[in-house]
């Protein structure tokens, strides 16, 4: 236990300094200046008594004040809390009114950061109905383009001009098989005639002299000697050419057109339907027509015929509805995003989308857009620094600093970016720029958007630490 003699006897007593608040007796200890009228003070030792009257701290003068009695030739330092005190209010006020100018300014900017995130909301609200309108339409297309393709069989008529030609190659062909079959008969004959004659010829009896039997055996003769080969062959050309028939009759049952409904009949050549189809599709997306009709060239809607047009029609339906889902699950997609990024307290980069500002400082132009890109300008070109990322407030809260990320390459070097720091001001402006590593950039700047409702503080109470 110290006596109250051994506290500040400029001897270093206890091993944590309390004993010498006031001396610089103990080594990295604090001397404790109570600035009476200002913020208390804490020096290190070593600056206590050492000819210095450190008032950015100890503004009472009371670092030297000769208590050390291994220099009594400190000087004496005055008392100057009042003025400095003053000093340090009226930077406070300054300071004050600084933050609730730039803050009136930042709540403008909220209020439309907070407008267009209702906005964004309404947009996403509808675009989500959309959605499950048109998801829904496309199931039921699907579903009655499965129905049309399970139901169509497609069922065929044949015109009367191919049934009236298929029953004159049927009666045709009888004659045909007729005439064929008595050919045939009359070939026979003259087979067993021959054979008559060759029998007569090889055993009659020549001792009889019958001129009768002679003329018929000699007429005989000839016609073998001169045989006629042209009947065998128009026979069997025409025992071949009887499958002709068959084949031609096939033909002709298999010939068979589609039934249509009228607006499937229509005269319009192919084009011209596809035409008048997008035509109407516009007009009913564009609400100038009703979606009642399925059929877009006027047939019923009922009508589970084969009808290629109304088949085209779904099939273009469903296809153009698919792409529509793409884009719209896109645009929900980033707006689900913007929604969710992170910008800053009250969102209040939000309502400062596409404000840029830029400042010619030495060689280039700096640039940057809040949540956008970042860009160094000069020589005629422009590089990218790199585009809004994220941001992170300092401890105290009253830095923002907004982080860029993904610019230009640099030459065999690394990818660009830059923090970009802003601190309350009255206008947007870019302060200074630094390259503090090759290709990485340091903006400082100054915005309503970084301001803060400050209290000016009371004197009492606070340290005013040196370090
Ligand atoms: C350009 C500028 C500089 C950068 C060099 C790197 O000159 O973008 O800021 O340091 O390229 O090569």
């Amino acid at each position: 236990m110290l006596s109250f003699e051994q506290v500040n006897d400029d001897i270093c007593d206890c091993p944590d300094g309390s004993d010498e608040p006031g001396t610089a007796a103990c080594p990295n200890n604090y001397f404790y200046c109570q600035n009476v009228g200002h913020i208390p003070g804490k020096l290190a030792s070593s600056r206590v008594n050492d000819g210095v009257c450190d008032y950015d701290v100890c503004c009472d003068g009371s670092d030297e004040q000769g208590l050390s009695s291994s220099n009594p030739t400190a000087p004496k330092c005055e008392n100057k809390c009042k003025e400095i005190n003053a000093r340090y209010v009226a930077e406070l006020k300054k300071n004050a009114a600084l933050q609730e100018a730039g803050l009136k300014v930042r709540d403008q900017i909220v209020a439309k950061a907070k407008k267009l995130r209702d906005a964004l909301e309404v947009d996403l609200r509808m675009l989500q109905g959309k959605l499950v309108n048109l998801e829904e339409q496309l199931k039921q297309n699907e579903e009655k383009l499965a129905t049309l393709s399970a139901n169509i069989k497609v069922e065929t008529e044949q015109p009367k001009e191919i049934s009236k030609a298929k029953e004159d190659v049927e009666g045709l062909e009888k004659q045909y098989s007729s005439a064929l079959e008595v050919i045939q008969k009359l070939q026979q004959n003259i087979e067993t005639y021959e054979l008559i004659l060759q029998t007569m010829k090889t055993e009659y009896n020549p001792n009889f002299n019958d001129p009768a039997v002679k003329a018929a055996i000699r007429s005989f003769e000839e016609i073998q000697a001169n045989p006629d080969a042209t009947l065998d062959q128009t026979t069997n050309q025409l025992k071949q050419d009887k499958s002709k028939f068959a084949s031609v009759m096939s033909d002709l049952g298999a010939f068979k057109v589609p039934t249509c409904n009228p607006a499937s009949k229509s005269f319009l050549p192919a084009f011209f339907q596809n035409q008048l189809m997008s035509l109407k599709l516009w007009m009913i997306e564009n609400g100038l027509l009703a979606d009642t009709s399925f059929d877009p060239l006027g047939s019923t809607s009922s009508s589970t015929d084969g009808d290629s047009v109304e088949l085209t029609y779904l099939r273009n339906m469903i296809t153009k509805q698919n792409t529509e889902l793409g884009k719209l699950r896109t645009q929900i997609q980033d707006l689900k995003t913007d929604i969710s990024t992170n910008y800053g307290r009250d969102e209040v980069l939000r309502g400062l989308k596409n404000v840029c500002v830029s400042n010619l400082l030495g060689e280039y132009t700096y640039e940057f857009c809040f949540s956008g890109q970042a860009s160094q300008k000069g020589n005629g070109q422009s590089t990218n620094l790199g585009t809004f990322e994220s941001l992170n407030y300092s401890e105290d809260g009253k830095t923002l600093t907004l982080n860029y990320e993904k610019g230009a390459k640099c030459w065999s070097g690394p990818i660009r970016r830059a923090s970009i720091e802003i601190t309350c001001g009255s206008q947007d402006e870019i302060l200074l720029v630094s390259e503090p590593e090759r290709c990485e950039y340091f903006f400082k700047v100054s915005s309503p958007i970084a301001c803060a409702k400050v209290e000016v503080p009371g004197t009492e109470g606070a340290v005013r630490d040196e370090l």
